[in-house]
């Protein structure tokens, strides 16, 4: 079982609360062993095992909050 860092640029972020609002939905995913998002640099960092949840699956669970996510890589 490995792991990889994905980065993602989210748009829409305008607070604190939202990168932690991000942060808590993406911990609830399988496979996923941090996440840090950071509402200056419009993006955040997911370390996760892919086997269990892809970045597209990353992506799924930002937009479902409401904002827009596009993959770094
Ligand atoms: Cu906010």
């Amino acid at each position: 079982m490995s792991t990889t860092k994905h980065t993602f640029r989210v748009e829409g972020m305008h607070c604190g609360s939202c990168a932690l609002l991000i942060d808590d939905a993406l911990e609830d995913l399988p496979g996923v062993h941090s996440t840090q998002t950071s509402v200056k640099q419009g993006a955040s960092t997911v370390e996760l095992d892919i086997s269990e949840t892809s970045p597209e699956d990353v992506i799924g669970v930002i937009e479902e909050l409401g904002y827009r996510a596009t993959s770094f890589v």
